[in-house]
């Protein structure tokens, strides 16, 4: 008798979107899903400010998930191009994953959002995040109500992506849409984004952790200098912010500030990219770089690519960069 054949399960992949207003926990979400520190996190509203793909691979399944700038009102045109890339972001996409912030009231602005998502036409799932932070649970009973209303999304998934509460559910109903394909892409690829971009976010990062107001918005970080010498990597690079006040600001006092933003940044390097860093900072006031074609287009890691160090062509400088801080 010839044994019954047991058949191999198709191998699954698919894209899917995280989308959601400014702050709702979309990078954190990502980095949960993947396991690893993709996209930077900050209690501030436009932290994330172009796509960026984080991929998850197991022995029968390829998700690439890619993390969006949050939905917001664009009123320059940097702002213009976060919602371009959110737009790209909801086309062709197998499931769109909507992620709501669960302890803030739902507003215009969020029906706004999600009018996106009934326009891109691919299943969508609502994520309430932050339930770890909930002080009433029945409170989210309403809050879904009002997202039901506004759009038939086809699952609903309360979930806290800092605890990583519901996390796993999640994944698994994520999962269960993804459709038979190939790999599209080799195993060891984790990311889309060159370890120079990732290196300038994560400076950034830490001037968001430390900066308040006006200051996380107008701050950009390039990348002057990347030299690998064996174990050690050179890395230089230029903060830009848009008025002497807020060079003052991210400074501190004898550069105090910048000396803590260059400490931090170098040990989460060291550990993300497993060398020895020597980090060179600089500050420098670049006026009304988020309406610079020019400037916008280095700051972009997609034009990066291939491209060899350049330094940055800030439009008219206030002032001379200062530093350089080195750590
Ligand atoms: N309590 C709690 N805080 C969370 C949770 N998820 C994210 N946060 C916090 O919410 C803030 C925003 O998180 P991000 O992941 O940067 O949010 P985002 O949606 O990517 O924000 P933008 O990039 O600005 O659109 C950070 O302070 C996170 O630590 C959660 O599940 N619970
Ligand atoms: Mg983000």
């Amino acid at each position: 008798m010839s044994k019954p054949r047991t058949r191999k399960p198709a191998f699954q992949s698919g894209f899917v979107s995280l989308l959601g207003r400014p702050n709702s926990g979309k990078s954190t979400l990502l980095n949960a899903l993947t396991g690893m520190k993709l996209a930077i996190v900050a209690d501030k509203p436009q932290t994330t400010r172009t796509t960026i793909q984080g991929v998850w691979n197991t022995p029968n399944a390829q998700v690439a998930f890619v993390d969006t700038p949050g939905i917001h009102q664009a009123d320059s045109l940097f702002n213009r191009r976060m919602m371009q890339s959110i737009g790209e972001a909801l086309q062709e996409r197998d499931l769109l994953l909507f992620l709501i912030d669960s302890t803030r009231p739902a507003s215009a602005l969020d029906e706004q959002a999600v009018a996106l998502i009934r326009e891109a036409g691919a299943p969508a799932f609502a994520v309430f995040n932050k339930i770890d932070a909930l002080a009433r649970k029945d409170a989210l009973l309403a809050l879904i109500d009002q997202y039901r209303q506004w759009h038939p999304f086809d699952e609903i998934y309360p979930i806290s992506a800092l605890t990583g509460e519901g996390v796993e559910e999640l994944r698994a109903a994520i999962l269960k849409r993804m459709p038979a394909g190939p790999a599209w892409f080799p195993p060891d690829h984790v990311t889309d984004q060159p370890e120079r971009f990732l290196a300038s976010e994560i400076i950034r990062e830490k001037i968001l952790a430390i900066t308040r107001q006006e200051v996380p918005h107008s701050v950009a970080v390039l990348i002057d200098e990347w030299k690998e010498e064996g174990k050690l990597t050179r890395i230089s690079a230029t903060i830009h912010v848009e008025r002497t006040g807020q060079k003052i600001i991210v400074l501190g006092a004898r550069g105090a500030r910048l000396k803590e933003v260059g400490t931090q940044a170098r040990v989460e390097l060291e550990s993300i990219l497993g060398t020895r860093i020597f980090l060179t900072l600089f500050v420098k006031v670049s006026p009304n770089w988020r309406e610079n074609e020019q400037f916008l287009k280095e700051l972009d890691w997609r034009a990066m690519i291939g491209a060899e160090p350049v330094a940055p062509t800030a439009p008219e400088t206030g002032d001379e960069p200062d530093g350089p801080v080195i750590l």
